[in-house]
């Protein structure tokens, strides 16, 4: 079983990624963005909750993304791996999913950092807001505060990772079909 970690700036290419992957590879996909988006579109008090933070870059409390993740861990037994991605982003996060992880006898394999600059991250963000529909890509303030968030309380969790010598490098930019490739390199030196 090979668990990955999917890490990286809002705008990245995680959820553009991560759909190449889970194609390729067969893991079961775990986006904590994917998960609060159905809580909003469900209208749950959780949901409610989650929109008004993520309306205005924040992020959702640790307790609300980890009950997610460990619900979605229990009600899938028989996953071979699974890609966690946007997950874990605060050090809490991190210490949390390796518990989680360690009641299931597995652990992350791999933590598969993309670097994107900061200006191609608001290009990328603001042209996705033209169609995707999503509140928090219309608004060039709220991107800019989603990435002051990822320097605040997200950055931290790659030097997590770095100390059990799991992280692995990868330049964002270029193209989605070369990005991936080198992705899957790092991916099949593991298993
Ligand atoms: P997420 O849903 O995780 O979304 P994201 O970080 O904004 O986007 P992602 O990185 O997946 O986008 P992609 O690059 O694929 O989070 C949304 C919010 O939910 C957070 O702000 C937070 O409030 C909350 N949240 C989620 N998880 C949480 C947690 N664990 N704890 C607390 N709060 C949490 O796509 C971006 C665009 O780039 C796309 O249009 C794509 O087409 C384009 N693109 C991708 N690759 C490209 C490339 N190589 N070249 C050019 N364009 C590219």
């Amino acid at each position: 079983m090979l668990n990955v970690i999917l890490f990286g700036p809002p705008g990245s290419g995680k959820g553009t990624q991560s759909e190449k992957l889970i194609a390729k590879y067969g893991f079961k996909h775990l986006s904590t963005g994917d998960l609060l988006r159905s809580e909003i579109t469900a209208k749950t008090a959780l949901g409610l909750e989650a929109k008004g933070l993520m309306d205005k870059g924040q992020l959702v409390p640790d307790e609300v993304v980890i009950g997610m993740i460990s619900h979605a861990l229990e009600a899938n037994p028989k996953a071979t791996g699974f890609l966690f991605d946007g997950f874990p982003r605060t050090e809490a996060q991190s210490v949390a999913l390796d518990n989680l992880l360690k009641k299931y006898n597995t652990q992350i394999g791999v933590f598969l950092a993309l670097e994107v600059s900061e200006e191609e991250l608001v290009k990328r963000l603001l042209n996705r807001g033209l169609t995707s529909g999503r509140s928090d890509d219309t608004n060039e303030e709220v991107i800019r505060a989603r990435i002051i968030e990822y320097e605040r309380k997200t950055m931290v969790v790659a030097d997590y990772y770095e100390k059990f010598k799991k992280v692995a490098h990868i330049k964002g930019e270029g193209s989605v079909e070369d990005i991936f490739n080198t992705l899957c390199n790092e991916i099949n030196k593991r298993v």
